[in-house]
């Protein structure tokens, strides 16, 4: 029987709390299920913004273009994506493509858009955040360039979400994603495709997989933990079969819609069973972990943690040299503020650009796609190149797996002789989850009032240079972003930077980050930075304005 394909017109009502974060609309699993059209409204607001923004709104401009859409294998995935499907049917798209079982990590799902030439497309995650019914749950929409979208993007999306009435949608039964294939009815299709293989294509475009295939092929011992999300089945494709490493690699490999009860966040606490064994007796040379939606990694060598800032330092450092797609030089790199400093010394020291931006990949893209910078980096455990426009969970671990087995050193080697040359910027973020929206903000507000008196005080033991409120002005089209973080400047390099999160879904989140600079990197790291955590916690005093004065999460 041919489905009907008549759009069908729904009423809906508007929702005031629709406003996308620092990536993407996240909320509690239960709103989108249990607030009628929440998902819907989203949806249709984003189609909407696209005819306004850049067809003329034009009802027809859909006609020839593809969207793509998949997701991380959360919990309402599914139902999400057949959603989706019959939306974009119903708003006249020509061609959707969905990814096998609706399996799609946002860095492939951005390689994805960029090689199908797509309008864009839909990535359904609420990324590191818990997933199942008491979870969350999270959408967004990447442009045709397969970045997030920009602000002027999601502020209309927004706006929009405001005052629809209607959406358009048809009534076909679900399409079955468990089989790769394409159904066509009177010029619009839906094609089922396998995730991996644009993706992987890319990996080899770039990295020099006989080298990483030989160092496997060695006593080499390597884990990789994909915390039971989206990268399982990628991590198996190319470190396994493509690379030869053994399976029992691979730990947590199969996409679970709850990810087996676990917070998919590759940090220090969350992936505490890869950290155990990584100091543990016996340690494998090399361990690394990905997030939810795949594009955050953590890299760990053997009794050793890499920060991100490290990371990014030793990866722009080293990859010249050793990996084969940036034998040319980076063009120019860029971090986000507040991310440790430890890049802005290699890029002087190699004469390249380095750029600060606000918090968010997206204020990286602008950048890549004016060829201003290569690789980036954020603090947040985010790592990734101008081979797409998001970061690179995979990406980043193929970086050091190339430079190891190039270079012939050990992570540690690689890390220690890196603070040799540029000293060590010892790193940490303090969390502070679950506050109160009101207080916190008041807090901050009273902080920032407070930030033009520090100038020339003494700090943690040294002068303040700077302190503000981060503003930002894009190099390549003049926008400027304000209100990105209280920063306070020390004399003697270290740094220290206050703002909320925009991807938490319960209260507040607090971040206060430490970024202490040492030359003679061989101090307890702890240490360093304790006299920095306790001043910037008493000028906020946060105990009487939040009632706490411990973190939640140390990252
Ligand atoms: C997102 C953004 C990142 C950002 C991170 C943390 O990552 O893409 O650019 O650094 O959130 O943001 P916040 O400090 O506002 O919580 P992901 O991996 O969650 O998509």
């Amino acid at each position: 029987m041919k489905p009907d394909l008549t759009p069908i017109t729904v009423q809906t009502i508007a929702y005031d709390d629709q406003e996308p974060g620092t990536s993407g609309l996240r909320k509690k699993t239960k709103v989108f299920i249990e607030k009628p059209h929440y998902l819907e409204n989203f949806i249709q607001s984003t189609f909407d913004m696209l005819t306004q923004n850049l067809f003329e709104g034009n009802a027809d401009a859909f006609k020839d273009k593809t969207l793509v859409v998949g997701g991380d294998g959360r919990f309402h995935n599914a139902v999400a994506i057949q959603t989706i499907i019959k939306m974009a049917f119903a708003n006249g798209f020509g061609k959707i493509m969905v990814a096998k079982n609706g399996h799609l990590s946002t860095p492939a799902a951005s390689a994805v858009i960029r090689k199908n030439k797509a309008l864009g497309g839909f990535i359904l995650s609420a990324s590191h955040n818990p997933g199942g019914i008491d979870g969350d749950f999270g959408i967004k929409f990447n442009p045709a360039a397969g970045g997030p979208a920009p602000q002027s993007m999601t502020s209309k999306i927004y706006e929009l979400t405001k005052s629809i009435t209607t959406y358009l949608t048809m009534d076909f039964p679900d399409v079955d994603l468990s089989e790769l294939g394409t159904f066509t009815v009177n010029g619009q299709s839906v094609e089922v495709f396998d995730p991996l293989t644009d993706y992987t294509e890319l990996m080899q475009k770039i990295f020099d997989f006989d080298a990483i295939r030989t160092l496997f092929s060695g006593v080499f011992d390597f884990r990789y933990d994909a915390l039971n999300a989206v990268t399982g089945p990628y991590a198996k494709h190319i470190f396994c079969d493509l690379l030869g490493a053994p399976e029992t690699s691979i730990l947590h490999g199969t996409p679970l819609e709850d990810f087996g009860g676990k917070h998919p966040d590759p940090n220090l606490i969350y992936a505490k069973e890869l950290v155990d064994l990584m100091y543990g007796k016996d340690a494998p040379d090399f361990g690394a972990a990905s997030d939810g939606d795949g594009d955050r990694n953590m890299i760990l060598g053997r009794g050793i943690f890499v920060s991100p800032g490290d990371s990014l330092a030793i990866l722009v450092n080293n990859a010249a040299n050793y990996i084969p797609s940036y034998r040319r030089g980076i063009s120019g790199v860029a971090r986000s503020m507040p991310t440790s400093a430890a890049v802005d010394l290699v890029a002087k020291a190699h004469g390249i650009s380095c750029y600060e931006t606000p918090t968010g990949w997206k204020f990286f893209v602008n950048l890549m796609d004016a060829g201003k910078c290569q690789i980036c980096g954020e603090e947040s455990f985010g790592t990734g190149s101008d081979h797409v426009r998001e970061k690179d969970g995979i990406w980043a671990v193929l970086a050091w797996l190339n430079i190891i087995a190039k270079s012939g050193k050990s992570v540690e080697t690689l890390v220690t002789e890196h603070w040799n040359r540029f000293g060590r910027n010892y790193y940490q973020r303090h969390d502070f989850e679950g506050l109160d929206t009101a207080k916190a903000k008041k807090m901050l507000d009273d902080a920032r009032k407070g930030l033009s008196q520090l100038r020339g005080q003494i700090f943690a033991g040294s002068k303040v240079v700077m302190a503000d409120d981060f503003s930002y002005k894009d190099p390549t089209n003049g926008e400027v972003a304000n209100n990105q973080g209280l920063r306070i400047k020390l004399e003697d390099g270290s740094r220290v930077i206050c703002r909320l999160s925009g991807t938490g879904t319960g209260g507040a989140t607090l971040r206060v980050y430490h970024d202490v600079y040492r030359k003679d990197w061989r101090e307890d790291p702890y240490k360093v930075l304790v006299p920095l955590n306790q001043t910037i916690l008493s000028y906020l005093n946060i105990a009487t304005y939040c009632g706490v004065d411990k973190p939640t999460v140390i990252t």
